[in-house]
């Protein structure tokens, strides 16, 4: 057993105790009552999920088992002379709540290795695909074509107990995560870079293989390592982290929930923003030229608030505040990209967008989130193919949203099955009928 496995082992334990203890002597103690508006409004507000692997709050932003994006960055193992930790410290820390040491990552980022080649079967489904498919469903099938070795489902058909769940998720979790930078570098270069996949190097840690795969020289490999850290996990409510957290709960595999929650990353409201951010700023570009002044962005913000659309990458459902996520790709940008035309437009945006959206009053956050940010630096390095980058956020996405079902197995989490009303009983509790 590695030390990372053999950590949650002999944590769980205490876990376990912590959640039977709530349950049995606690559990009917109230912790939020329901409105009617919330029925409406996506359930925003309701407390009723639970993880410890990261919480967001709204004017702090994120903090990952307990840690902010700074803290996280600086208290991670890094490689001699690198900007940014390894991916692989950070899924240490997600799944097991403590901070790495060097010994403990090198071995993640081995296990890791041994389990990234991914069967020739996984390229014969996307080759038979209509090469304008979008890569997020390409990524999405990918993963799906992969299920066929799930070691959930292989151990579930032999009768494994409830207590062991944990133990073939995280397998295939691991078996997973280790697969998706590679499969991600070829959609990139199957679809964009006239079929020319670079084989992956397991001498190297993922996101530095991640660069060398896209055929991206470094910085960018520091950049890939930040961008894996910052996209991982915001809380348990965000469609794509509750998609598959929603979609294993049934038992299904970690193959199927992913792809699942990646599915849900796919929508312009998640994780689409950040192709939605770039295209937009292009569009205005394409109309003001390339140095647009605060006045033009003014007009061009107004004229998409009024032609019905949302700002992409602006507002939250629960930050109130600049999201943290934003701010460190913004100082990746100053000390690596200062001159870049298209970060000057996104910086200038940051001072012409919250007083619009205050103007217009609806949004209740007039701040940006981090897809505000992440498409100018992808494009500075020369991925402009900007339909491409819900993929590297779903790369990311995936190594927090593994752990999470890992640990929902773990604590023997249920199926999860809300209940519903009809609108006629809504107006009955509501008194008008
Ligand atoms: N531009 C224009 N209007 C906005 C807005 C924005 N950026 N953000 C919110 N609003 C509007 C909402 O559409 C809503 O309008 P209606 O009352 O007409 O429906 C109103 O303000 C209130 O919304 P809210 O409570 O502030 O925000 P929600 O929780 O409903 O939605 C979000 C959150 C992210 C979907 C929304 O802010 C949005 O659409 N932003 C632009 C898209 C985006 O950047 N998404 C990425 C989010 C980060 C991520 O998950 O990846």
């Amino acid at each position: 057993m590695t030390q990372l496995k053999d950590k949650i082992a002999s944590i769980l334990p205490q876990w376990r105790e912590r959640v039977t203890k709530l349950v049995k002597e606690y559990g009917d103690t109230e912790v939020n009552t329901v409105k009617i508006s919330q029925f409406f409004t996506g359930m925003r507000g309701i407390k009723c999920l639970t993880t410890d692997i990261s919480y967001l709050d709204p004017f702090e932003g994120i903090r990952f088992r307990g840690y902010t994006i700074p803290e996280t960055l600086e208290k991670l193992p890094k490689a001699p002379g690198a900007e940014m930790p390894y991916a692989e410290g950070h899924l240490y820390l997600l799944l097991t709540g403590e901070i790495p040491t060097d010994d403990q990552v090198q071995e993640v980022i081995k296990d890791l290795q041994t389990r990234g080649e991914v069967p020739k079967y996984v390229w014969d489904t996307l080759r038979a695909l209509p090469k304008d498919t979008h890569p997020m469903t390409m990524f999405s099938i990918a993963i799906m074509a992969l299920q066929k070795d799930s070691v959930f489902v292989k151990k579930y058909n032999e009768g494994m107990g409830k207590f062991d769940y944990w133990d073939p998720m995280y397998e295939d979790s691991m078996n997973l995560l280790a697969k998706l930078n590679t499969i991600a570098a070829y959609i990139y270069r199957y679809k964009y870079k006239d079929d020319s996949p670079i084989e992956p190097d397991f001498s190297l840690d993922y996101g530095k293989n991640y660069a060398h795969m896209m055929g991206i020289d470094s910085p960018y490999d520091e950049l890939s390592r930040l961008y894996f850290i910052l996209h991982s996990d915001h809380e348990s409510g965000n469609v794509s982290a509750h998609t598959t957290h929603l979609v294993a709960s049934t038992l299904s595999d970690a193959y199927y929930s992913l792809s699942a929650g990646l599915n849900g990353l796919a929508g312009p409201l998640h994780g689409l923003a950040n192709q939605e951010v770039l295209r937009w700023i292009q569009e205005m570009m394409t109309k003001v030229g390339d140095n647009p002044t605060k006045e033009d962005m003014h007009k061009f913000v107004w004229d998409t608030l009024n032609s019905g659309q949302v700002v992409p990458g602006y507002g939250h459902a629960v930050l109130r505040k600049t999201d943290p996520r934003y701010t460190a790709q913004r100082e990746f940008a100053l000390k690596h990209l200062p001159d870049d035309p298209i970060f000057k437009v996104v910086s200038l945006l940051y001072d012409v967008v919250p007083p619009v959206l205050r103007e217009q009053g609806k949004a209740k956050n007039p701040w940006p989130n981090v897809d505000a940010h992440s498409g100018v630096i992808q494009w500075h390095y020369g991925i402009k193919e900007y339909d491409f980058y819900t993929v590297q956020f779903g790369v990311g996405r995936a190594f927090g949203v593994l752990p999470n079902i890992v640990w929902d197995r773990a604590l023997g989490q249920a199926l999860e099955r809300p209940k519903s009303l009809t609108l006629d009983m809504l107006e009955e509790i509501a008194g008008i009928k």
